[in-house]
């Protein structure tokens, strides 16, 4: 059976729910990350060079190690037909799923994570003289790009749900669960539990019906304390 290495409040929650949706029999390692940089520890990287994480230990003959959270999620839903999480070719939505299961970590994920990270380098102690100077290039590179991208890709997706919810589908793709949702979920999460407030309804009300998934609850169980999911839950 394969192994899920998850790390902590990180992108192998998509993969605990993967599992839990397929009612596939894994065990889980769990790493968690150095409290003071936030960064993996080194138990995940005498699994798999660059000490990321979801990786998972495929039960192949070479016990292949397989990391990228997408990669991971086609396998499964390409290897385990009968889930019926991938669209085919020749299927009206094959498109629609090829972009958005991209879109998820090649346009979504870079202006969250410079966000994230330009956030942590200004709250950053720096020494007095180098505080306004540092600041002020970390707003500017903000404002030039990442915080704009930001903006659109929210536009962008709340578009789509937007037009999902008049098809009447409750899913990204189509009308029913498929690997995208998985895809998707983890940036929109991240950014409910911060700014729920100030995020338009289609995508907020997608992240609670996902997270109220029985499913989902179960892979909460399963990984331990996980920022991003619903408060109340787990
Ligand atoms: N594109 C990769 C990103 C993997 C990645 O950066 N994972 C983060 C967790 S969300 C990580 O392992 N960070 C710890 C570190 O870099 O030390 C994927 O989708 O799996």
């Amino acid at each position: 059976m394969p192994t899920l290495h998850h790390l902590n409040n990180s992108r192998s929650q998509r993969i605990l729910w993967l599992f839990a949706e397929m009612g596939m029999d894994y065990t889980v390692q769990v790493h968690y990350r150095d409290p003071k940089t936030g960064l993996a520890p080194n138990s995940l990287k005498a699994i798999f060079d660059l000490g990321r994480s979801p990786v998972v230990t495929l039960d192949d003959a070479a016990q292949t190690q397989l990391g990228e959270s997408g990669a991971i999620i086609e396998y499964f839903a390409q290897t385990q037909p009968q889930a019926q999480l991938a669209i085919q070719p020749g299927d009206a939505n094959y498109a629609a799923y090829l972009y958005w299961l991209h879109f998820a970590e090649g346009t979504m994920m870079p202006p969250l994570i410079a966000k994230l990270v330009l956030g942590k380098a200004k709250a950053k102690k720096k020494p007095f003289f180098v505080t306004a100077i540092a600041d002020k290039v970390i707003d500017a590179i903000t404002q030039a790009y990442y915080g704009p991208k930001y903006i659109e890709n929210i536009a962008h997706v709340e578009k789509h749900l937007a037009q999902q919810a008049l098809l009447g589908s409750d899913f990204f793709v189509g009308e029913r669960l498929t690997a995208v949702d998985f895809m998707m979920i983890f940036p929109l999460e991240a950014m409910v539990a911060q700014q729920r407030h100030s995020l338009p309804k289609h995508i907020v009300a997608y992240v609670d019906r996902m997270q109220q998934r029985p499913a989902y609850i179960k892979a909460l169980q399963s990984g331990g304390d996980y920022d991003f999911g619903p408060k109340d839950a787990a």
